[in-house]
């Protein structure tokens, strides 16, 4: 990896102690932080009665906060409020926040390395259209600019399109990947791209698989199998699992995750299409419902759009009290 690369991030890891939030977030997460600010300013001056305890609930359940977190929730709010511990609707803000990134394990949602000197392998899975290949496009160009080098491998071969799609990518990215042809055998490109990466030290290998893993037994047959033969080569590979989640179907992507949390691996969840939905409240359930860290989250269509996930700032984000201009 490039001293530059190192640099930057031991950069970003000074700075990111301040940890604001980015334009890209801050415009993201705007349906959602409207949807929460919308419902919550009727706490001003009021009681946590049963009707605004009724109309919290509805507020954070709008969001697609799941039924059994907005519960859980309001019950805490109502027992602190009994016990005076808070009041006005800051206090009750500050107190949800709280509550919500407590469940955020710190370092969770950190990326898995392979160790130095081995190319750190990723696949990346998920159902048809939940934006797998868009996040890996968004991922190359994440570790790229960070200074690591990567090599794409295209083993969505079902659809031819799918490979161009990568290769189209890998072309505007400027980084390496496997050619792959439509039919092929997808534990063939992923073995060949592991066997390139070790040949030429790269330092990030993704693969790409098809969308087509509508059930848990197709996921777990093509896992199994891209597994065991990239592990022929590379026995610690694969490094990481991440399974893609389209975050506009909301707590229907909670139930997705819910329904793979054990299965054949997987490490963590990308949620994309954050952007232009008031779902958003989502991401915040998959901590209490789902055994899996939120890694990355997807904020639009562009090569940009892709940030670590980083529960503090999300959280204060969508509870926004006051409408930001995007810095
Ligand atoms: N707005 C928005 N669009 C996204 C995001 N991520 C992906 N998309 C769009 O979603 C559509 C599907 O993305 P793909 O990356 O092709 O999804 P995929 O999972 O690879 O799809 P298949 O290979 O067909 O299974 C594309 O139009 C992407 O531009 C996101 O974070 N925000
Ligand atoms: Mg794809």
């Amino acid at each position: 990896m490039a001293f530059g690369g190192f640099l930057k991030r031991a950069k970003e890891a000074v700075t990111g102690l301040a940890r604001k939030a980015s334009a890209t977030l801050v415009a993201g997460v705007q349906k959602t932080a409207q949807t929460l600010r919308g419902g919550l300013d009727f706490l001003v001056g009021r009681k946590v009665d049963d009707e605004v305890a009724d109309k919290l609930r509805d507020t954070l359940i709008a969001a697609d906060v799941s039924a059994v977190m907005a519960d859980d929730l309001v019950a805490k709010v109502q027992e602190a409020y009994r016990d005076r511990e808070i009041k006005s609707k800051d206090e009750i803000l500050t107190f949800l926040k709280e509550h919500i990134k407590q469940g955020f394990p710190p370092q969770a949602s950190q990326p898995i390395w392979a160790v130095a000197g081995e190319p750190t392998v990723i696949l990346v899975v998920g159902v048809n259209g939940s934006g797998k290949t868009t996040s890996i496009a968004k991922l190359a160009y994440r570790f790229k600019t960070d200074g690591r080098s990567v090599l794409l491998a295209p083993a969505d071969t079902f659809r031819a399109a799918a490979v161009e799609q990568l290769v189209t990518w890998a072309d505007r990215l400027g980084v390496e990947y496997i050619p792959a042809r439509q039919g092929q055998d997808p534990a063939s490109v992923a073995y060949q791209a592991v066997e390139k990466a070790l040949a030429r030290h790269s330092d990030v290998v993704i693969v790409d698989t098809a969308g087509r893993l509508d059930n848990k037994k197709n996921l777990m047959d093509e896992l199994e199998k891209i597994t065991r033969v990239i592990k022929k080569k590379l026995s610690s590979a694969p490094h990481e699992v991440l399974m893609v989640l389209d975050g506009n179907t909301g707590q229907v992507a909670v139930r997705q995750a819910k329904n793979f949390e054990h299965a054949a691996g997987v490490t963590g969840l990308i949620i994309t299409k954050l952007d232009g939905t008031a779902k958003g409240g989502a991401v915040i359930s998959m901590r209490a419902e789902v055994d899996l860290p939120v890694k990355w989250i997807g904020l639009g269509e562009k090569m940009t759009d892709l940030e670590p996930f980083d529960a503090d700032v999300f959280v204060d984000e969508i509870f926004r009290t006051e409408p930001q201009p995007t810095p």
